[in-house]
């Protein structure tokens, strides 16, 4: 695992397995009906234990489809972390149905989330970057800067970006220096 501290302070990207972070919460990058699936949303429910998916189905009883963008939380049940925000990213399509505004609606909601619930550090992991389609040079910038004005604005205390696959982890960490430099 690398872990590099790179441009505001309290600021991580790390190439690495976000089921092992050891923060308060972890970020899914769920779907609305939050039933669990590939990718993160796979390995997070693998991780915490069935009563992730009970937590996921008690809310979509009590309020519906978890809309694009916007966060829910659950217990962490058996992973290191003691919450998990849930956030459904856009799909790509192309780039004319909002997707860009709706990643940073996702990252955003995630944050003022963790900050209604003092949460002091959290983990996120590339959304909609992976079935999402979305393309890793445009979500790197949208996603950088969303999580830099979280900590500029004293939402959050410290952040652990993980990028699990390794072209992930090179475009994030490149897109971070030209930013962050
Ligand atoms: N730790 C950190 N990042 C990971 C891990 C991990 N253990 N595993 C994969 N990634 P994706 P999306 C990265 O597809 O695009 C699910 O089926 C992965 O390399 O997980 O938002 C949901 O149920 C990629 O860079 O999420 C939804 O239906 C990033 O996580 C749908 O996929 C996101 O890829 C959501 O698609």
């Amino acid at each position: 695992m690398d872990k590099i501290r790179i441009g505001p302070e309290n600021f991580y990207l790390v190439h690495g397995d976000i089921t092992k972070a050891k923060v308060d919460a972890i970020v899914n990058a769920a779907n609305p009906q939050l039933a669990g699936g590939g990718g993160v949303d796979g390995a997070i429910h693998r991780a915490a234990g069935p009563d992730l998916l009970k937590a996921g189905q008690e809310i979509v009883a009590k309020q519906g489809f978890l809309a694009t963008g916007e966060a829910v939380i659950t217990p962490g049940f058996n992973l290191y972390a003691r919450h998990v925000i849930h956030t459904v990213g856009p799909i790509w399509q192309g780039g004319r149905n909002r997707e860009k505004e709706l990643l940073k609606k996702a990252y955003f909601s995630c944050l003022k989330l963790a900050y209604d619930y003092k949460i002091k550090t959290i983990a996120f992991p590339a959304i909609s970057c992976g079935v999402y389609g979305f393309p890793l040079d445009l979500a790197a910038p949208i996603a950088l800067d969303a999580l830099n004005e979280g900590l500029k604005n004293k939402w959050i205390q410290e952040i652990y970006f993980y990028l699990y696959n390794k072209e992930v982890f090179r475009v994030f960490l490149e897109e971070a220096k030209r930013l962050f430099k």
